[in-house]
């Protein structure tokens, strides 16, 4: 059988939480080959942020060729994308080897507040990423900043998902765990194609060990996308695996632990 592959690009979790390291997890969770493009080295544990050190611009786009000129990709997924120079060496090699399932998952702050994206990178993002993109995936804040409006209710995400969808992007997902009602009514994720609106429902799970729910959730959607699925399925797909992965995390560190996409499928053997 020929192995799917998924090329993410993003920055190192030394927790081994979020970033590169929960997105390889989530494409081996899939069935499918994860490889990876290293834009930033984070110092971060689950207490949150120590320090984080860039990796240049010549690096990543080495490292972006190195890859896509020898193995290929089926998809491309990105989350952290601090400066713009990350972000043009993303779109010039996107249309450099003419790739069509861009992933990304803007990642903006972590979960103590420190920022993963200079405002510049941004901009960026939207005028120059985004027209690129097959699909994005904010969550509440992220979508705030991108449509530029406050999101207080599932219509608000609709309205803002239409927004984020005029900048050139063919879906918009907005996931919808940030909203106050989601603790009672559950997570509810929207995903707008330009034709319709899709919504997808999960129950609150309370939890404070969460660290790595959107990179797991939008690595899981680059998978099931390069193995050839639509995207009105993908969602659903991805959601069942975040979901799992946050019903088996880890009380690890003090203080949020990670969520473990491998969870369901290694508890046959007892590991966890
Ligand atoms: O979950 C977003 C994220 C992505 N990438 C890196 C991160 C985080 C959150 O902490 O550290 C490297």
């Amino acid at each position: 059988m020929k192995p799917v592959r998924v090329l993410c690009v993003g920055g190192s979790d030394s927790s081994g939480g979020a970033g590169i390291q929960a997105d390889l997890k989530a494409v081996i969770a899939c069935g499918c080959y994860g490889m990876s493009v290293i834009t930033a080295v984070t110092v971060q544990n689950t207490c949150g942020v120590q320090s984080i050190h860039p990796v240049g611009q010549k690096i990543i786009l080495a490292q972006l060729d190195s890859i896509l000129s020898d193995i290929g990709a089926d998809a491309v997924k990105t989350g952290m994308l601090l400066t713009v120079g990350a972000i043009d060496a993303v779109v010039r090699k996107i249309k450099e080897y003419r790739l069509e399932k861009l992933i990304v998952d803007p990642v903006m702050i972590a979960k103590g507040g420190h920022s993963l994206m200079q405002d510049k990178a941004k901009v960026a993002l939207i005028r120059k990423l985004l027209p690129q993109t097959f699909v994005v995936t904010p969550n509440i804040p992220e979508a705030e900043v991108l449509a530029n409006c406050k999101i207080e209710t599932i219509a608000g995400m609709k309205k803002a998902a239409a927004l984020i969808h005029g900048f050139g992007v063919k879906n918009v997902v907005i996931k919808g765990g940030h909203l106050i009602t989601a603790k009672k009514s559950g997570a509810v994720d929207i995903l707008y194609d330009g034709y319709n609106y899709y919504e997808y429902s999960s129950p609150w799970i309370a939890t404070k060990d969460t660290h790595g729910t959107g990179c797991t959730y939008a690595s899981s959607l680059a998978a099931y996308l390069a193995c050839g699925e639509n995207i009105v399925d993908t969602v659903a797909q991805a959601k069942v695996m975040v979901t799992k992965a946050i019903e088996n995390s880890l009380r690890l560190g003090k203080g949020h632990g990670p969520v473990n996409v491998m969870g369901s499928i290694l508890k046959q053997k007892d590991c966890f």
